[in-house]
């Protein structure tokens, strides 16, 4: 017997921990966390429920372990077992034959959250000639990544010091419950510190009760807060005059914009007290330094997203607080090898490009909005990755695969995500996957999703094979590790699976590297690091300079931001040039309320209960809104349902209301109800939490992994999906990148008749 201690990372979520693992004839035995390797904290893995399964999810005897062929009809989960080379041959072959008869653009791809490198998928799509990748970027980090790319000619990232930071805002975030990591504790940390910590929130999180001061927004309408925020800044003089003066662009467009935006407006619009709105911006204006940080609570809200996020950038900027130690820091390309490189999409031909389905509804988010926007970040020498930030609108992919139009999409890959929990619009997203020719799917386990494929092929996971986790390579940071062990059975890593497509597909030159392994060392030694040095750390990182802007760029003048004026864009030229807004405006039916609301004398609501503040917001609202998917612990989306002990802690899925709100509607916690709306309904156990008044929070990822895969039921996923209440119609959209709502959408509750599980 031959036993080791092997260096390995878990990946049960995006930090990556070191872990130790001891392995006997190449099969795992124990786990250790690793103190010598980043992101090591004894707290966190202390904290963390998730990471003890590694042992166990490596053997479950429910884990996909050799490739799987479809036998009967679509969605009937009967199976055979076949060889790679039978898998992938046939694959190759259909593929071949869909592309000669519709185009290369007849096949597209989906991904979920960060639970692989997407870049060996992202190339295969690029080689094979198709646009057509679809994700979750246009409700998860796209909008942040576009409009600071649009406002500071690059990202920026939060930089909480302790000694300088002197406001923290948390908004629509909340750590405690998605993150479970160094930065929750960081905020424990201010909490009992002099630093204010002001939270934005509809619901009193763990983060919300930790504040000196919270604001329970009405979903939505988080623009028109920032707006405020600003408002009140310009009018008591708490711009950052000198750096305004020097380093923005538009800040007179923007006073004059923010006139309408009182507290008093602003706080009816948001249910929030005037008094809180000034008393915010009094906090983020008067301190030397602020941090915020913003989450999926202002990534999911629709056409609202974009201003939004702009709204916040120019917060930042009038404020002085970019690029500067305490508050953010423009983040720097990677050295090593971008992701942008790695996805080879330069590769791409003209022809191929034209056929990206989002030309020309959403003109950022497409070939021609991002060339665009490339010839800027590239005065600096950064260049964004393509895919993320092209990738298809789900609408208009779900469209061509249920009409033809404008071509025929017949194929999808499918890797680390489960589109019919997750995806917008389950009815839709079901009907378009049953009417393909060719169903692939990737996946450790059989999902709703993975039952209705033609073929679904066993990955490898965590543990089982080397980690490089480097966020699109839009900062100079990644982490991670080796394997500790060969994949188990018959599973293979993604990228074996893209590169072994590849080369029966013509792509051979392209993939020079045998493993992932070895794709990771080139991608390390471009930086001059070596894949060893890397796993004695588990860290690449440089230490980020502050104000950029002031280094001599090429012509021995200061480099400025890369932007189209060299300025910060208060007011955004490239918008403007798109046909968008110069300057952030809320949608509509917002704005308009903001103008009527300065002509009328009507007190605003403040629309929070933690069952004891006197509210009655809901009451005066026309109807309640729907949140949905605000992170819980120790479920990650549709993942871990299976898990016995988790099962046992977190039974049901939950929607919770305020105390005052169950009363008003003649609900208790544990009732069964249902959500319904124009698109669907599902069924919830209710609980009460601290929240406002009209608000309506429900689970997400919902099913039953310990029911039958495949037809009638698939695993349950008509029961509890909130995502059958959702929609991704593009002309509903935010316009410039097309997001598509989880928050802030119209629904009702009802007492479901069964008696509760
Ligand atoms: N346990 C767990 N952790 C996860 C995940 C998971 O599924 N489970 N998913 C991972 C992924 S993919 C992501 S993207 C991150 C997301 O991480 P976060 O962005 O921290 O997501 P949440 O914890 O849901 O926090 C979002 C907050 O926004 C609030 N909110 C909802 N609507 C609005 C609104 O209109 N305005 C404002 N201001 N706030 C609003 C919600 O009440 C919620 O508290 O979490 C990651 N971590
Ligand atoms: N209503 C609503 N919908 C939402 C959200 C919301 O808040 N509300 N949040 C959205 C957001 S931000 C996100 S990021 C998405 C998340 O959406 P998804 O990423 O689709 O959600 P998961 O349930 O995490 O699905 C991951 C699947 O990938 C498999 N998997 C995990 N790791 C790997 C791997 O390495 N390789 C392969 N091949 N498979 C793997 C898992 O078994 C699991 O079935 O959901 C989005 N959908
Ligand atoms: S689940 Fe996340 S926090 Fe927990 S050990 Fe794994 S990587 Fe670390
Ligand atoms: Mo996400």
């Amino acid at each position: 017997m031959v036993r080791e201690l092997k260096p390995t990372n878990c990946h049960f979520c995006g930090y990556l921990c070191a872990f130790t693992a001891t392995v006997e004839d190449g099969r795992v035995v124990d786990l250790e966390p690793d103190v010598t390797r980043y992101p090591y904290d004894e707290k966190i893995v202390k904290g963390c429920r998730r990471w003890r399964m590694n042992l166990d999810v490596l053997e479950d005897e429910e884990r996909i372990n050799y490739p799987l062929r479809r036998t009967g009809e679509r969605g009937s989960n009967e199976w055979e077992r076949v060889s790679w080379d039978d898998a992938l041959d046939d694959i190759a072959e259909r593929l071949r034959a869909l592309a000669k008869e519709h185009g290369p653009a007849t096949l597209a791809s989906a991904i979920g959250g960060p639970h692989a490198s997407f870049w060996p998928l992202h190339r295969f799509m690029s080689l094979f000639g198709s646009p057509n990748n679809m994700g979750i970027g246009q409700i998860c980090w796209n909008p942040r990544i576009w409009m600071d790319a649009l406002t500071f000619g690059w990202t920026v990232e939060a930089d909480i010091d302790p000694t300088l930071t002197e406001a923290v805002f948390i908004w629509g975030t909340n750590p405690a419950q998605s993150d479970n990591s160094a930065f929750w504790r960081s905020l424990i940390g201010i909490s009992k510190s002099e630093v204010p910590l002001v939270v934005v929130d509809p619901r009193r999180t763990q983060v919300a009760a930790r504040a000196d001061l919270w604001l329970p927004i009405r979903p939505g309408t988080d623009c028109v807060l920032a707006l405020g925020l600003i408002h009140v800044i310009v009018e008591e003089g708490l711009a950052d005059r000198d750096f305004v003066e020097q380093w923005c662009h538009g800040y007179d467009e923007l006073v004059e914009h923010v006139k309408p935006y009182t507290p008093k407006a602003v706080g009816r619009v948001c249910g929030l007290a005037p008094e809180d709105i000034e008393r915010a911006a009094r906090i983020f204006g008067g301190a030397g330094a602020a941090v915020l940080v913003s989450g999926r609570g202002v990534d999911q809200i629709g056409p609202d997203v974009s201003p939004t996020h702009r709204a916040i950038c120019c917060l930042r900027a009038i404020t002085g607080n970019v690029d500067k130690r305490g508050a953010c820091v423009l983040a720097e390309m990677s050295d090593f090898t971008p992701e942008v490189d790695l996805e080879m999409s330069a590769r791409m031909t003209d022809e191929q490009r034209a056929a990206c389905l989002n030309t020309p509804y959403t003109p950022l988010q497409c070939y021609e909005g991002y060339e665009r926007v490339r010839r800027l970040t590239e005065k600096l020498g950064r260049r964004l990755p393509v895919r993320y930030l092209t990738s298809a609108h789900p609408d208009l992919v779900l469209k061509a695969m249920i009409e033809g139009d404008p071509y025929p999409v017949r194929a999808l890959i499918v890797e680390a995500t489960n589109p019919l929990l997750t995806y917008a619009d389950t009815h839709r997203v079901f009907k378009a996957l049953m009417s393909l020719d060719l169903l692939v799917v990737l996946e450790y386990y059989m999902t709703p999703t993975a039952s209705i494929a033609d073929y679904v092929l066993p990955a490898a996971g965590a543990i089982e094979r080397p980690t490089f986790q480097a966020h699109g390579g839009v900062a100079n940071i990644a982490y991670g590790g080796p394997a500790a062990v060969d994949p188990y059975y018959g599973r293979k890593t993604d990228y074996d699976v893209f590169r072994e497509l590849g080369l029966r597909l013509g792509q051979a030159e392209d993939w020079p590297d045998a493993t992932l392994q070895e794709a990771y060392a080139r991608t390390l030694a471009e930086a001059g690091v070596s894949w060893e040095d890397y796993c004695t750390t588990g860290l690449y990182w440089r230490p980020p300079a502050y104000e950029k802007h002031k280094l001599p760029g090429a012509d021995g003048e200061p480099a400025g931001f890369a932007t189209t004026t060299g300025k910060i864009e208060l007011a955004c030229e490239v918008l403007d040039a798109l046909g968008g807004d110069r300057l952030p405006s809320p949608s509509p039916r917002f704005a308009s309320l903001v103008t009527s609301c300065g002509l009328e004398g009507e007190e605003p609501a403040t629309g929070a209960s933690d069952g004891a503040s006197p509210s009655g917001a809901a009451d005066r609202n026309d109807g309640l809104v729907l949140i949905t998917g605000a992170r819980k612990q120790p479920y990650n989306a549709s993942m871990f349902l299976a898990n016995g002990d988790f099962r046992e802690s977190y039974p049901d899925p939950l929607v919770e209301v305020s105390p005052r709100t169950a009363e008003r509607l003649g609900l208790a916690s544990g009732d069964r109800v249902t959500l319904s709306n124009e698109k669907g309904e599902a069924s919830f156990i209710l609980k009460t939490a601290p929240m406002r008044d009209d608000v309506v929070s429900a689970d997400y990822g919902w099913w039953y992994p310990e029911r039958e895969p495949g037809a009638p039921g698939f695993g349950g996923i008509w029961e509890s999906n909130i995502n059958t209440l959702t929609d991704c119609s593009v002309a509903d959209g935010e316009a410039m990148i097309g997001t598509w709502s989880y928050n802030a959408i119209r629904c009702t509750i009802r007492k479901t008749d069964e008696p509760t599980a």
